[in-house]
């Protein structure tokens, strides 16, 4: 094992709040149960499993303003943060197992919150098949997994644009987002005015996987903390189908095992989630064991010793 990692926390967050689907409550244990923390501890990596938030069920009802549950959508986030960003001060690496993607709020949040206080530069990385960027006035289905970039970059409800105290808690500027192929009508026209920067499906089709990727970590040095925001519909459906919102024409199975080596080789990654698996969905938990191999990667997994 050719380099050393700070010692990571584990997070579960069993709930589906923000979602379209039921299910994502019980991304957290799947994971458990696909090997998540041995594959770490294998790697010679201190884990610390802190087992579950406990915030509200999901009520399941229809959207009120253009949101769904969003009081629980607050406090599941406020849990996130909270949580997050006690790792964070203890000198740990959180990975926050979701869930659904609304919770990517509260995380980043607490990650942007720890940069600013330890004067470093924060880059996300948001590797999902969505930009996650409606508002409740183009949202197509009220669900806030489909808004927390938005809120994160000063769009949406005061309460979830100021959950850490300042918003907007990110500035746009600092966010990279891979393998996106939907973007909602409105969606399209904030992302282009806030000027995300997007590597969709037909870039990495036109340019290749390890360019856009060197595109995407350009400009990282040795004060950059990497928040790496990882939704599971980010993958092929053909090697990922236990999500929700499938989406075809994804990265297939190298490609994104490139994406996590190279995030790996930055040797930046600070923070982590692993968003959107849906057990219920899933073909024999064959999703989490994908998502747990390309956690490992992330980790510095390779084929041969490369330093
Ligand atoms: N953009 C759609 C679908 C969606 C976004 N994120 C997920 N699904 N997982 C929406 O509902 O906002
Ligand atoms: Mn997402
Ligand atoms: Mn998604």
């Amino acid at each position: 094992m050719s380099r050393r990692y700070p010692p990571v926390s584990i997070i579960g967050a069993p709930t589906d709040i923000g979602a379209g689907d039921r299910g994502a409550r019980l991304g957290p244990e799947a994971l458990r149960i696909a090997g998540l923390g041995e594959a770490l501890v294998a790697r010679g990596i201190d884990v610390v499993d802190r087992g579950n938030l406990d915030g509200p069920r999901n009520p399941w009802l229809a959207p009120v303003d253009g949101y769904r549950h969003l009081a629980e959508v607050v406090e599941w986030n406020r849990l996130a943060m909270e949580a997050v960003g006690a790792e964070l001060r203890a000198g740990r690496m959180p990975i926050l197992l979701g869930g659904d993607h609304c919770l990517g709020l509260g995380s980043i949040t607490a990650v942007a919150r720890h940069c600013r206080d330890a004067g470093k530069q924060l880059r996300v990385l948001w590797l999902d098949a969505h930009a996650d960027f409606n508002t409740h006035e183009v949202t197509p289905s009220g669900n806030v997994h489909g808004m927390p970039v938005a809120c994160l970059c000063g769009m949406g409800p005061r309460e979830l644009t100021h959950l850490g105290g300042d918003a907007p808690a990110i500035d746009p500027a600092v966010i990279r987002q891979i393998g996106i192929r939907s973007v909602d009508e409105g969606e399209k026209r904030l992302v282009k005015e806030y000027g995300l920067d997007v590597y969709d499906m037909r870039y990495i089709d036109e340019v290749g996987m390890r360019a856009a990727m060197e595109e995407a970590l350009d400009g990282i040095d040795d004060n950059t903390h990497l928040h790496v925001s990882f939704d599971v519909d980010f993958l092929d459906p053909s090697v990922a189908p236990g999500v929700g919102t499938t989406v075809p024409g994804g990265p297939n199975y190298r490609e994104a095992s490139l994406v996590m080596e190279m995030i790996a080789d930055t040797g930046r990654m600070g923070s982590l989630d692993i968003m959107e698996l849906n057990p219920i969905l899933d073909a024999n938990n064959a999703t989490a064991l994908v998502a747990v191999d390309l956690v490992e990667s992330l980790f510095g997994k390779s084929t041969l010793m490369r330093d």
